[in-house]
């Protein structure tokens, strides 16, 4: 994470910019509204700000506050069907919640890095 206020600690931190869309909001579908987002992961909590100039802004930097926030406990996350997008290499991710999230990268190492890392962060909170 380029200009993170802590070093790099944890394997389970991790940030870029995705496309990020709403699906459903407290179990309720909701109209798509793709952005390209700044994310990041932290913990099992993932973030989300709106992307200004390609990943370079840091939420702690006085200005831009996280937009939004969900919490991986409990979720889910796979490969998005056809049917969810037309985009390429587009995740689901089902919270507990009951907001889901499609997250998409053009980058195909990208989409399966987060992927990997979404996978793994709900695997290893799923005792809490
Ligand atoms: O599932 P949909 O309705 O085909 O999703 C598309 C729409 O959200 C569209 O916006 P409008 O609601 O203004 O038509 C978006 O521009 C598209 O990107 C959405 O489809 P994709 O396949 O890109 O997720």
């Amino acid at each position: 994470c380029p200009s993170s206020p802590k070093p790099p600690a944890s394997p389970s931190e991790k940030c870029g910019v995705l496309n990020v869309t709403k699906i459903t909001e407290n179990g309720k579908k909701v109209r798509k509204n793709w952005t390209s987002s700044w994310t990041v992961l932290q913990g099992s909590t993932l973030l989300f700000a709106k992307g200004q100039g390609g990943g370079t802004s840091w939420f702690g930097g006085g200005q831009s506050k996280p937009e939004f926030t969900v919490d991986l406990k409990g979720g889910s996350v796979d490969w998005a069907s056809k049917d969810k997008s037309s985009k390429k290499h587009v995740i689901e991710l089902k919270t507990r919640q009951g907001t889901d999230l499609l997250i998409q990268s053009e980058n195909d190492s990208i989409a399966n890095e987060w992927f990997k890392a979404l996978q793994d962060t709900i695997s290893n909170h799923a005792s809490e």
